[in-house]
């Protein structure tokens, strides 16, 4: 037996032509491979899409790839993800699942208050697959509160259990916004854990649980994948043999294009040292057919951060040959101007900061809007309200969504 395991590819994520090219293009890599290699099926554990109704031209190419892996007679096993998920109404998921290029794989029903999941049976290998999306914000912990782990850990076949969560006992350092859950909630002794969730690639093993897999992206998700990227992280995915009772993952590595980083800390500098330092330095990297990260940070001891010209220096890259460039100056400050409260590396993080350092002058006495709960509720609402309308949708249906997404993320019923 021989399958792939992917997650985090976030098709659709970019909106720049580049980066919109390089994301089809890690894709069409790794269905590529899963032909040539002959794997028997592949699973993906969520965040297939970077959103529940991504751009269907960024559709129609990864739609073309599924079509090429279903006639080689390779299924592909969905779970979804956090970002591909909709708490009301249809994902691109289902759709797909509809039109047979995909499985979704979570089959199951909730029966005395107990989460009764089906396995998939891959007719092929007769591999048992089963799994549990995500839904949005790391709400499917519920889920795993009621799931009937003994009737999943009583199945003999080789089993799989595909997640997109983070779990708890393996969290990346940096990673303390995310809500994880404990190893303990997945059921034990299954053959393999394909998880997604953590765009960091690891490989995980304690006891009662081996093979617990997290590829990361196949190419990035967040601009923070770029930069971690452009800083030497490996991207790719996995490909699993299974002979003679013998597990074996082998990673495989995808670099759709070269990408550099350069930060500079302009702390203790005035505004025009920082323009002639910082554009000198620029001048000097090695741009041709790569993505330019760059990083400005600190605070500046005089002048203002606005006399900065950044696109002239983008264009300057532009013309040693870069085909991406972007400048994080989220951390980037001047002395004069105080209004910044909060800073951070990325949007994400910079509002759950913003919610926590506020959360506490606001009287509630409702539990679900208190501390880290109350906190992901906000988030989750932002992001509800922040989703554009699809194309030729009405504004009466679009306001109609929006309510209807608010009242679902608020865990609210309608009175009629
Ligand atoms: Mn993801």
């Amino acid at each position: 037996m021989k399958f792939a395991h992917i997650a985090d590819v976030h098709i659709g994520a970019y909106y720049d032509e580049t980066l919109a090219e390089l994301s089809s293009k890690a894709f069409e890599y790794t269905i590529g491979k899963c032909v040539e290699e002959k794997v028997d099926f592949i699973i993906v554990s969520g965040d297939l899409f970077h959103v529940s109704i991504p751009d269907l031209g960024a559709v129609d190419k990864a739609v073309k790839q599924m079509r090429r892996a279903k006639d080689a007679g390779i299924p592909i096993y969905v779970v979804y993800g956090s970002h591909d998920y909709s708490p009301s109404g249809k994902s691109i998921i289902d759709i797909l699942d509809s039109s047979g290029l995909v499985t979704k794989i979570v089959k199951g029903r909730i029966e005395d208050n107990k989460l009764r999941l089906e396995f998939i049976t891959d007719e092929k290998t007769n591999a048992k697959i089963t799994g549990i999306s995500a839904r949005k914000k790391g709400l499917e912990s519920k889920y795993y509160e009621i799931l009937d782990r003994d009737a999943l850990e009583r199945e003999e076949e080789f089993k799989i259990f595909s997640f997109h969560s983070g779990i708890e006992e393996f969290k990346p350092r940096e990673l303390t916004p995310v809500e994880c859950i404990p190893i303990s909630y997945l059921p034990k002794g299954f053959d393999y854990y394909a998880g997604g969730h953590i765009h960091d690639r690891s490989e995980n093993t304690l006891p009662g649980y081996k093979n617990v897999i997290f590829p990361g992206p196949i190419f990035s998700g967040y601009p923070r994948d770029l930069e971690k990227n452009a800083k030497g992280a490996e991207r790719g995915f996995y490909i699993v043999t299974y002979n003679d009772n013998t597990i074996k993952h082998k990673f495989i590595p995808i670099k759709v294009c070269e990408s550099t980083y350069y930060e500079y800390d302009a702390t203790g500098k005035n505004s025009n040292q920082v323009k002639n330092e910082f554009q000198k330095n620029i001048g000097e990297i090695d741009a041709n057919k790569k993505i330019v990260l760059l990083k400005v940070k600190g605070k500046l001891a005089g002048g203002r951060t606005s006399e900065i010209d950044f696109s002239e220096m983008k264009n300057l890259l532009y013309s040693n040959g870069a085909i991406y460039v972007n400048v994080n100056r989220y951390g980037f400050t001047s002395s004069e101007y105080t209004d910044v409260k909060v800073s951070g590396e990325d949007v994400n993080l910079i509002e759950s900061k913003l919610f926590r350092e506020n959360i506490g002058s606001v009287k509630l006495e409702q539990d679900k809007l208190l501390g880290k709960k109350g906190i992901s509720l906000a988030q989750n609402l932002l992001k509800t309200t922040r989703l554009n309308p699809k194309i030729n949708e009405s504004k009466k249906n679009y306001d109609a969504r929006q309510v209807d997404d608010g009242i679902t993320t608020l865990e609210l019923k309608e009175v009629m």
